[in-house]
């Protein structure tokens, strides 16, 4: 049988610019190669500049996890220069980036990676009627009237007719989609409603933190003034429209997007075992999990599952992260097999792969602009599955009562969640399990304030004077893609040194000096057992891609004009 080689690039719905290449044999995957064709340089504007303008700027890598990059900034200066910053902007900064997490979570299922299960065409074939009683069935939403359906479903018809609009080049029609029509046109109406929910929830950034995206943060706490009397600061009203956000988060929540994902799930069983990446697995982070006082019992502590033992947690060590490049677009003057410590890091751009338009990448041994990040030479699969199953492994309640149930239902042990389905269903529990905690951050930030504890900011560090001439710190924080760190030298008040290891960089890494694939590659190609079924419509491709949620701005961390272009057809 002939080795089919596929190129598809770019790939869509996702955050930044990601080209696979696959060779494909008798519709299944033999081997894949990430490569992120995007150069980003923050880390490179960022030197020399004021540590505690760092935040600003690193929060522009990407628009998507929006503020992530920031409160990992503000946390390596604050780490350096050894600053502490009172417990309520503690519990809004957890507030903010949960939420975050929330809206990036639910939009990256319904507007990302729903269209790869779900048939926009089918939902044209469904009765209305039919599709209320199945909605009911699942869940107590109260959208869920057969007149609501009828309107959804003449929406698809008005823009099929019209090009399809937002549902345009959907592999429609393949025989891999699996739902029945009533499925589908539950789902498609479930996008559009995850669309408005959206807007509002994240109206919380805009009332703690002054705008989405990039809402603003500050080193030594928050820039969030609270006076219950004051019209112009978070007062009573405010705490109000708060409280009702962070409901209408977890709402939405536990009556649409878990019990949709559910749902679609027991459509799809097979992919709990198709998709299975790195068998080591990283939290690091703060997070739902680890966010100390919460009443679930103890704070999971960062740690790792090593080597396809699930049930082992081992205790994270920073010493033992390296980033390589042997597969990447850069200059190490140590050479290619020299892994760098993120202290020692360096971001020497250097492309020397062929000039677009090109036809391959992977034939070269450097083929992407992503580093290669590695645990103690280990590649690491970061993100949702990966603090689920940590959780689980260290005996969290909330996740091992509700991770038992589903599992149960879908008939699967904890090894599934390393799978297409186990990922794309961990952002989905880590959600449900997130709007509980938001709600219990939030009456523990009232009860703050109710005592008179308003303060949010801790001026006595902010001088450069009160700091030390050289200084190092980190800062970590679980993003909703994964560990998120940034690594910051600070010499006589400016920045020396930054580097940022990122959820995306761990997870859309290409080979190692060693030859090991990255997460994505794996997930392809680990097994070589990944279905494709037909190469010019490569759904299963996206299935695999889509439920890491890529994001190769934040993985490469400017457009360079003249630089790699994007090809748009799957040859
Ligand atoms: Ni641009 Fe990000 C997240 C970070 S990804 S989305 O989550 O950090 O790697
Ligand atoms: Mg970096």
């Amino acid at each position: 049988m002939a080795t089919e080689r596929i190129v598809i690039d770019p790939i869509t719905r996702i955050e930044g610019h990601l080209r696979i290449e696959l060779e494909a044999e008798g519709g299944r995957i033999g081997n894949a190669w990430a490569c992120a064709t995007q150069f980003r340089g923050i880390e490179k504007i960022l030197e020399g500049r004021d540590p505690r303008d760092a935040w600003a700027f690193a929060q522009r890598i990407c628009g998507v996890c929006t503020g992530v990059h920031a409160i990992a900034s503000i946390r390596a200066v604050e780490d350096a220069i050894k600053c502490r910053i009172p417990e309520s902007a503690e519990l809004i900064r957890n507030l903010v980036s949960g939420m975050a997490t929330l809206q990036d979570h639910v939009m990256h299922f319904y507007h990302l990676h729903a269209l790869d299960w779900v048939d926009v065409m089918s939902a044209l074939a469904a009765d209305p009627a039919a599709t209320s009683r199945l909605a009911a069935s699942v869940s107590p939403w109260p959208n869920n009237s057969a007149s609501w359906f009828k309107e959804v479903q003449q929406r698809v018809a008005t823009s099929a007719k019209g090009g399809l609009g937002i549902f345009a080049s959907g592999y429609w029609g393949h025989p891999a989609y699996r739902l029945p029509p009533e499925a589908n046109l539950m789902a498609v109406a479930h996008y559009l409603e995850a669309l408005k929910w959206q807007r509002e929830i994240i109206k919380l950034h805009t009332i703690f933190a002054g705008k989405n995206p990039h809402p603003n943060y500050l080193v030594g706490g928050m820039a969030t003034s609270i006076n219950l009397d004051n019209q112009l600061t978070i007062n009573k009203v405010r705490l109000d429209q708060l409280g009702e956000l962070i409901r209408e988060a977890r709402r939405f929540v536990d009556e649409v997007y878990y019990p949709d994902v559910m749902a679609i799930a027991g459509f799809y069983p097979e992919y709990a075992s198709i998709g299975v990446s790195s068998p080591t697995l990283m939290a690091v982070g703060e997070s739902a999990f680890s966010c100390a006082g919460t009443p679930a019992g103890k704070p999971v502590a960062a740690g790792l599952l090593m080597d396809g033992d699930y049930r082992t947690s081992h205790p994270f060590n920073p010493r033992m992260v390296a980033e390589y490049v042997s597969s990447a677009w850069y200059l190490y003057p140590e050479g290619d097999r020299q892994g760098l410590h993120p202290w020692q890091g360096r971001t020497e751009p250097n492309y020397t792969g062929p000039k677009p338009p090109y036809r391959q990448l992977s034939d070269q041994e450097k083929y992407t602009w992503c580093k290669a990040p590695r645990y103690d030479g280990r590649p690491v699969q970061v993100g949702p599955n990966a603090r689920i199953m940590l959780a689980y492994a260290q005996g969290h309640p909330d996740t091992v009562q509700l991770a038992n149930r589903d599992l149960g239902k879908l008939k699967a042990g904890v090894e599934a969640l390393n799978s297409t389905l186990g990922r794309t269903y961990c952002r989905a529990l880590e959600s449900v399990i997130l709007a509980r905690r938001m709600e219990e951050w939030f009456a523990a930030l009232n009860e703050r304030i109710r005592s008179g504890d308003v303060s949010t900011f801790n001026a006595e560090l902010w001088e450069p004077e009160s700091w030390p001439k050289q200084a190092q710190g980190m800062g970590y924080l679980e993003a909703a893609r994964g560990t998120l760190s940034h690594w910051v030298e600070i010499e006589n008040g400016r920045i020396a040194r930054y580097q940022c290891v990122v959820p995306s960089t761990w997870n859309s890494s290409g080979r190692d000096p060693n030859g090991l694939m990255g997460p994505y590659e794996q997930a392809l190609a680990g097994d070589k057992k990944h279905p494709l079924v037909d190469p010019k419509r490569p759904v299963e491709v996206l299935r695999t891609i889509h439920s890491f949620d890529p994001c190769l701005s934040c993985a490469v961390h400017l457009l360079v004009p003249g630089g790699p272009a994007f090809e748009v057809k799957v040859r």
